[in-house]
């Protein structure tokens, strides 16, 4: 049975966005997501207050709980560990990785967002779990301050000077999600291939397939 506590066993990451979901709610979206056979589950909301972030948090901790699957929760460690999340994901404007590993302990996951070599290098030093990779391709208006496309070259580069777990990231969808495993990449995390998808738990259960590699 898949370890799914284990970064290196994921293959699809999934992120609940606050803008993406065409209106659906954070719960919504990780419910069908996890039905279509989400690995592991992000919470990332740019605008919510606090409170209301905290709120989000406790109802999909207990979603995920019951799924056993990861809950992850994106730039605040301080809304991570009020809701008892398995872990939290910072990018390089976030706290410093060293410093959400020496709060949280070793226990919790963490994720860290890397562009080059140099900050993958720097993650792993600090006690990143795992490293997030992009956008490899162009994100669709999720990240307006994302920055141009590394490609998959970026991944394969960062996978010969790392050995931790790679999570690519960034208009993945089901018509490049092969490329990105690839390329070396363990997982890939997606929004809006997912969050903005008619059926949702269906989009999921196809990317699950691609990156699994059981669909030809
Ligand atoms: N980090 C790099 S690209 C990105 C993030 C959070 C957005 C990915 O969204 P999408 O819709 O899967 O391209
Ligand atoms: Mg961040």
């Amino acid at each position: 049975m898949t370890d799914r506590s284990s970064p290196g066993q994921w293959r699809l990451y999934v992120i609940t966005d606050g803008k993406a979901s065409r209106g659906r709610s954070h719960l919504q979206v990780a419910e069908a997501a996890i039905l279509g056979g989400a690995d592991v589950l992000q919470m990332r909301d740019k605008e919510a207050s606090s409170g209301r972030l905290y709120r989000v948090a406790l109802q999909l901790r207990k979603l995920t709980r019951d799924a056993k699957i990861p809950f992850i929760v994106n730039d605040r460690l301080d809304i991570a560990l009020a809701a008892d999340a398995d872990g939290v994901h910072v990018g390089q404007s976030d706290l410093p990785a060293s410093v959400v590993r020496e709060l949280m302990g070793p226990a919790r996951i963490l994720g860290v967002s890397v562009d080059t070599v140099e900050e993958a290098i720097l993650a792993e030093k600090g006690g990143a779990d795992y490293l997030g990779v992009g956008p490899v391709f162009e994100a669709r208006g999720t990240k307006p301050d994302a920055g141009e496309p590394v490609g998959v070259d970026r991944i394969a580069l960062i996978r010969l000077h790392s050995r931790l777990p790679i999570v690519a990231i960034g208009g993945i969808d089901a018509g490049n999600a092969r490329k990105v495993r690839e390329a070396g990449a363990d997982a890939a995390a997606v929004i809006s291939a997912i969050a903005s998808a008619d059926d949702i738990a269906l989009a999921a259960r196809r990317l699950k397939r691609l990156l699994s590699g059981s669909e030809a």
